[in-house]
């Protein structure tokens, strides 16, 4: 793999505005972008801590991956994504070394990266996201 650093956490929270007003109040970071990505069925928000961000995501919908994740666990820490470069030739080499990808080729997700996911089961309990600024 060809990790820079972690690009984003991702926090599964139940009410987007009400967990601004912690991040903002509370750790004195600033939301510098609100962004709804339709497909993950999500309203995400972002806050920049040095290189890596924050992003915090409330479901849009009960069947979509932070609802059904919600509903099992309660908000909290849902997934590490790192920055690559060279994002489908890593995709193949964790392939080729055994973890199970969900996405077998990249995606559009937020802030217009490519993105794709490994299955927290094959990560040892981590739901782990590449992404490349492209
Ligand atoms: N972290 C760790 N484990 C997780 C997890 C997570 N975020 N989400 C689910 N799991 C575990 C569950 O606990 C469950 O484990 P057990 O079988 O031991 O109970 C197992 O994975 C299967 O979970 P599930 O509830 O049956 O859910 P699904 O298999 O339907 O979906 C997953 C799980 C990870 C495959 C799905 O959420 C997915 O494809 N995620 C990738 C996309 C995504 O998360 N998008 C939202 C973010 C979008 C963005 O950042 O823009």
């Amino acid at each position: 793999m060809n990790i820079s650093h972690i690009e984003h956490i991702g926090v599964a929270v139940e009410n987007l505005e009400e967990s601004i007003k912690y991040y903002e109040e509370v750790l004195g970071l600033k939301c510098y972008a609100i962004e709804e990505v339709e497909e993950q069925k999500v309203k995400t928000a972002f806050f920049k801590v040095g290189d890596t961000k924050i992003e915090l995501l409330e479901s849009t919908s009960e069947d979509g991956p932070i609802g059904k994740f919600i509903a099992k666990k309660g908000p909290g820490m849902h997934h590490m994504a790192f920055a690559v470069k060279g994002i489908e030739e890593n995709l193949k080499d964790a392939e080729e070394k055994g973890v199970r990808l969900l996405d077998k080729t990249p995606r559009k997700g937020a802030e217009g990266l490519d993105i794709a996911f490994l299955h927290p089961k094959s990560t040892h309990g981590v739901l782990t996201e590449l992404c490349e600024k492209k």
